[in-house]
C-alpha cells in the first residue's frame, strides 16, 4: 500500500477523526487489489477536504477546480481512453457546483470510477449546507436547522443512467472495499457513494461528541442486503445498487464513430 502513497506528503492535513483518510485507505488498497497498472491510472479531484486526497497517491493525479472534476476526467478518458480514470470528490464538489457534469458522465456512462467522499457537508470552507446534508441538520448556513431535502445521490446517478452504483462508508471498511473494487472492475460509469464523518464541522454542530459516535450513528443507521432483507425506510441502504454491462462505453462508440468518418473519407 505504502508504494501507492507519497509518504513525503504525509502526514495528512485532515481533523483527527476524519473519516476521509478510512476512504483514502480503501481506495488504495483496492486499485492494488485489482491490479490498476499505476503508470496507466489517473485520479482526478475537485477541491474539498476529500479532494486533497490524490495528492497522498503516488499516481498521476490532477487536483483540479471546485466541481470540475468530473469534467477533467472526461477530457483525461475521452484523449486517452487506455487510462484507468478515477475521481475522488466531495458532496458538494460533485452534487452542488459539479452536479451537472455529474448526471452528463453518467447519461454518456463514460468509463469514470466516481468515488464520492459524502460526509453531508462543505468541510473544507467551515460546514456550509450541501446537497446531501440531511434535513434538520445543522450547519454554518443553516444553523437552526436544514429545511431542504437531501438529494440520494446513489438514486441520482441511477435516475441519469449511471451502469454502476453502490454505497457503502467510512464505518464499514471490509464492505467499502468490496463496492470500489466492484466499480473499478466495471467498464461504463460507476459511482460509489462512500459515507464519510466531518468531526469538525458537522459532527459538533449535530451533537456527535467524538469521532467514535459519528462511526456509531452510521452503523446503526445503515443496512446490508438491500435485495434480501426487507428494508427498514429510515435506514441508509448500503450495497449494489445497479450494475449493468450491456450499456455501450461512451469512449468506445466515440472512437468507433471516428474510425468510421475516416474510413469513408
Ligand atoms: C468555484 C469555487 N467556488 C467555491 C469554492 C470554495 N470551496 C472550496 S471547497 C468547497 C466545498 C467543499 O465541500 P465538499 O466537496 O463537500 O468537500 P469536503 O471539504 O466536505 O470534503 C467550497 C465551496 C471554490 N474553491 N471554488
Ligand atoms: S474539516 Fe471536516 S472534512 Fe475537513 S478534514 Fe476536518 S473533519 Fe475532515
Amino acid at each position: 500500500m505504502e508504494q501507492l502513497l507519497r509518504n513525503e506528503k504525509l502526514p495528512h492535513i485532515w481533523c483527527p477523526g476524519c473519516g476521509h483518510g478510512t476512504i483514502l485507505s480503501s481506495v488504495v488498497r483496492c486499485i492494488k487489489e485489482v491490479g490498476l497498472d499505476p503508470k496507466n491510472t489517473v485520479v482526478v479531484s475537485g477541491i474539498g477536504c476529500s479532494s486533497r486526497a490524490p495528492g497522498y497517491m503516488d499516481l498521476y493525479t490532477l487536483h483540479t477546480t471546485h466541481g470540475r472534476a468530473i469534467a477533467f476526467a472526461t477530457g483525461v478518458k475521452t484523449s486517452s481512453p487506455h487510462l484507468n480514470v478515477i475521481v475522488l470528490t466531495g458532496d458538494g464538489d460533485s452534487l452542488a457546483i459539479g452536479g451537472n457534469h455529474l448526471i452528463h458522465a453518467a447519461r454518456r456512462n463514460i468509463d469514470l470510477t466516481v468515488i464520492i467522499f459524502n460526509n453531508s457537508v462543505y468541510g473544507m470552507t467551515s460546514g456550509q449546507n450541501s446537497p446531501s446534508s440531511p434535513v434538520d441538520s445543522k450547519s454554518a448556513t443553516t444553523p437552526f436547522g436544514n429545511l431542504e431535502r437531501n438529494f440520494d445521490a446513489c438514486k441520482l446517478a441511477m435516475g441519469a443512467g449511471a451502469t454502476f452504483v453502490a454505497r457503502s462508508g467510512s464505518a464499514h471498511p471490509f464492505h467499502l472495499d468490496k463496492m470500489l473494487a466492484q466499480g473499478l472492475k466495471h467498464k461504463g460509469f460507476s459511482i460509489i457513494d462512500a459515507l464519510s464523518q466531518c468531526t469538525t464541522f458537522y459532527g459538533r454542530r449535530n451533537g456527535f461528541k467524538t469521532a467514535a459516535d459519528m462511526l456509531r450513528w452510521q452503523k446503526d443507521n445503515t443496512q446490508f442486503n438491500i435485495s434480501t432483507a426487507k428494508m427498514d425506510e429510515n435506514k441508509i441502504p448500503l450495497g449494489v445498487f445497479e450494475s449493468n454491462s450491456s450499456i455501450p462505453e461512451y469512449c468506445e462508440t466515440y472512437h468507433r464513430f471516428i474510425s468510421g468518418i475516416k474510413e469513408e473519407e
